[in-house]
């Protein structure tokens, strides 16, 4: 980036006073990492030109990935490592008194997105840039990212994310290219020259504005584009002083109205609710998103009839399924173009991702709702449906259950997920299991009808951030031993596997772990002043809390294991420490009191005194990307523990293991395909399976009471639940325990503890034999490499977007 640290200095000094008229002893931190920040933005600009200019000139084919969320965490040291310049930064700022690693914290992580989906997202665009593939991503530029968590008393509390507060360095304003959007109105239909054309009326008119942020490639020239798009009044600076009273109260009124489209990120719920705001942020952001392609497409090609030959575009679940629609509303309304041309062309353009089984998860909006905000898109879709419709019942004459099943709009309500499978030539699940779940039984009758469309892209995560940035011992000690390939090649990971009996390659692997536990030890001691035995096993959960991750197993098992402790002191386990990250969804009871009884649970296990510090309990708050990488370089034992058939893939699960912890798992997701590569030794698998688990299902559940009734460790620990075992908790649990008793488990937690509690036995058996373990750390990271975010878009770009990588030149 800088030929030499002399230079870099230079130009750093020179950036401060530009920018703020001060030199260095006067500014502050928030200033140095701005002047940096900026320094890179500089840096990188030629390269986004060239990258954009190549694109267009080579008219390559480009994908624009559409998603309600982006997790993107911290933007700094990414980008400093894939523009190799971290080591010479690092150094030339120690030169000047200034701690990089300071800097690095002072940038607040972009958490637009909730979890998993949102984070895969985030990974998609740094494997696209280090492919060199030109994709791009889509999306809202919430004010409000997704909650901060505080712990208060053991209960999450939730605060604003006002990420935005202190500006943002990496984005820019691109007023210039803003758009219209409009909602509600009516739709006036006229014949005009013997065609019939739709006027949208009276409508609402906002304006989206676009904020780029440059997404760089690892050691490429390639400096793809994150577009996020933010809502602003129409009207542009009201007057205020020519409005009366009232209508000036209106004004600020309206202001606010429209800027709410993009003030916050919606938490992931635990049953979907059709809120109207979410609907209207949806077709915001694709709105805006397609005009501007278009607007782009046509000034160099002109006619839109070959449009999916250069564009792709794909809807990150059916968040963004409204592109259907609206491309072809853009096609039929503003270019003049028949029906048929212009869905043939929309089918081609569109591929859709599905992320979750879920069926209350599944969005479905009120048609009185939609048809109200989206006047000209509701007939579009009722169309859809009816042309749909009549092709079923060509299919299947008479069959109406079916094509009742099957409709897009049925009992009053739009299903976004029909829509998408049949506005789009591509429908994918994220793991083999999931795929093969939506084939046979979610989405069986649209498979009967499209089974090409169907096809499976196992997730993945970059190991760019999630191993070389997130762990840099482990990174250097990877390549110092098999040379740094991996990094752009993480499948060469591979050649690790030879050093598994290496006693003193399996040592090295165990010193870094013992270091990284000791940086995790003491931001727990100094975040909470609890105490953490460096040679216990450090067992992590950390994701979403939800019924069906099962936290709740993994806390009944830790209750067992303390009563065991209580009853016998000197019982000879190896120490574990056990740590927690998840947040709730601010309206999901049963998440929330889980959260509750971590912590109730917590504080008493780490004061009692009689079982020798022999496990510790650890809820850290505000789980979020910045704390994930300082977590899972610490682990030793990965939990992915959710009822088999309900996770779709996982992400987690891979990052744990590039980072060398071994899985406790069910054969769930992606837990079943890292299974596949390491083997049955190097994972504890256990609990049922998702076909068993289907089984009973469909023979209406299990029965829990039997387990319960049965089991006396079981019993135990859910009568614990409600019986004054936690003494100020009083009736707070009871929600848990009725759901595990009275309500039959629906996620079978009881039916698979004994399994669990089994295996961690086995866990601990394990860990006692300090070479085995290290063996199986060390395989689970060579075989890794298949987990890594470029297998995965290089699949995407192959089989579903039709994409090429571009070399972009040096400009
Ligand atoms: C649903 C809703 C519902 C209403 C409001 C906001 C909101 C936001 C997100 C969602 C769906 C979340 C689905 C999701 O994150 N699925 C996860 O996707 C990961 C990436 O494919 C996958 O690894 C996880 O298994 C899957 O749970």
């Amino acid at each position: 980036m800088f030929k030499n640290k002399e230079e870099f200095k230079q130009a750093f000094l020179e950036k401060l006073h530009t920018l703020y008229g001060e030199c260095l002893d006067e500014a502050s931190d928030l200033d140095k990492y701005n002047a940096l920040g900026s320094m890179i933005r500089d840096h990188i600009a030629k390269y986004w030109t060239q990258t954009n200019k190549q694109y267009r000139k080579k008219e390559v084919k480009q994908v624009y990935y559409f998603s309600m969320e982006f997790l993107l965490g911290r933007l700094l040291g990414a980008n400093l490592i894939n523009l190799s310049a971290k080591k010479m930064c690092e150094e030339a700022l120690k030169e000047l008194g200034i701690d990089l690693n300071l800097l690095e914290n002072i940038e607040p992580d972009a958490g637009l997105g909730n979890g998993g989906l949102g984070r895969l997202a985030a990974c998609f665009l740094d494997s696209l840039a280090s492919l060199s593939l030109p994709g791009h991503g889509c999306g809202i530029r919430y004010k409000y990212g997704f909650f901060e968590q505080r712990i208060v008393d053991g209960y999450q509390v939730e605060l604003p994310d006002n990420w935005l507060r202190d500006g943002n360095v990496w984005e820019i304003r691109k007023a210039d290219n803003a758009v219209e959007v409009r909602f509600y109105g009516n739709v006036r239909v006229e014949e005009q020259d013997g065609r019939t054309v739709f006027i949208h009326e009276n409508y609402e008119p906002i304006i989206a504005v676009p904020y780029d942020t440059p997404i760089i490639g690892y050691e490429r020239n390639t400096v793809n584009t994150l577009r996020l798009w933010s809502a602003e009044p129409a009207i542009k600076d009201f007057d205020f002083s020519s409005f009366s009273r009232g209508d000036y109260v209106k004004a600020v009124e309206y202001r606010s109205a429209v800027e709410s489209i993009s003030q916050i990120l919606y938490p992931d719920e635990s049953h979907y609710k059709g809120r109207e705001l979410r609907l209207k942020q949806q077709y915001f952001f694709v709105s805006a998103g397609l005009q501007c392609i278009v607007r782009r497409y046509k000034k160099y090609h002109g006619s839109l009839k070959c449009f999916h030959k250069k564009i792709a575009i794909h809807v990150n679940d059916t968040h963004p399924v409204l592109a259907i629609p609206e491309l072809m509303r853009i096609l039929i309304d503003e270019e003049g173009m028949g029906w048929d041309e212009a869905w043939d062309i929309t089918v081609k353009t569109i591929s859709y991702t599905n992320h979750t089984i879920l069926t209350e998860a599944l969005e479905k909006w009120p048609v009185d709702m939609f048809r109200n905000l989206l006047p000209r898109i509701y007939m579009i879709v009722h169309e859809i449906n009816e042309r749909f419709c009549r092709e079923l019942w060509n299919k299947y004459p008479g069959d109406w259950d079916r094509i009742h099943k099957m409709a897009i709009i049925a009992d009053g309500q739009v299903k976004m997920a029909h829509l998408a499978i049949v506005g789009s030539h591509s429908i994918n699940g994220v793991s083999k299991i999931h795929t093969e779940i939506l084939k046979n039984q979610e989405m069986k009758n649209f498979y009967e009808v499209y089974p090409h469309k169907f096809n499976n892209k196992t997730n993945g995560v970059t190991h760019r951030r999630w191993l070389l940035k997130a762990n840099p011992a482990l990174a250097n000690l990877i390549s110092e031993t098999i040379g740094a390939n991996w990094i752009k090649y993480p499948i060469d990971l591979i050649s690790l596997e030879k050093y598994r009996n290496d006693t003193a390659f399996l040592d090295k692997l165990a010193q870094i772990k013992q270091r990284n536990k000791a940086q995790l030890a003491k931001y727990i001691k100094d975040k909470y002043n609890i105490s953490v035995d460096l040679h216990s096993i450090f067992d992590v959960q950390v994701k979403r809390m939800h019924a069906y991750k099962r936290q709740l197993l993994n806390v009944l098992h830790i209750m067992d294991l303390y009563n065991r402790l209580r009853e016998n002191p000197d019982l000879d386990i190896v120490p574990r420490t056990f740590i927690f990250g998840a947040k709730a969804s601010p309206s999901y009871v049963q998440a929330k009191t889980t959260i509750k009884l971590i912590n109730t649970l917590a504080s008493m296990i780490n004061n009692d005194k009689r079982i020798k510090d022999k496990i510790k309990v650890i809820f850290l708050e505000n789980y979020r990307v910045t704390l994930a990488e300082m977590i899972f370089p610490a682990a030793d034992l990965s939990e992915q523990i959710s009822t088999a058939g309900k996770e779709a893939s996982g992400t987690g699960n891979m990052k744990f293991m590039m980072n060398g912890a071994v899985t406790i798992g069910t054969m769930d997701g992606a837990n079943i395909e890292i299974c596949e590569v390491v083997g049955r030794d190097n994972i504890f698998i256990f609990g049922l399976t998702a076909e068993e688990v289907a089984n009973y299902y469909h023979n209406g559940g299990y029965c829990s009471w039997d387990v319960y009734a049965k089991d006396s460790r079981v019993k135990t620990v859910v009568d614990q639940l409600v019986n004054g075992f936690f003494p100020v908790a009083g009736e707070e649990f009871r929600v848990l325990y009725d759901d595990l008793t009275h309500n039959n488990d629906p996620f079978f937690v009881l039916k698979d503890f004994a399994s669990y509690a089994d295996t961690q036995l086995e866990v601990d058996k394990t860990f006692r034999d300090k070479y085995k373990w290290q063996k199986m750390s060390l395989v689970n990271i060579a075989h890794s490499g298949k987990f890594s975010s470029d297998r995965t878009i290089t699949e995407y770009a192959t089989q579903i977007w039709n994409i090429k990588p571009e070399i972009i030149t040096n400009p």
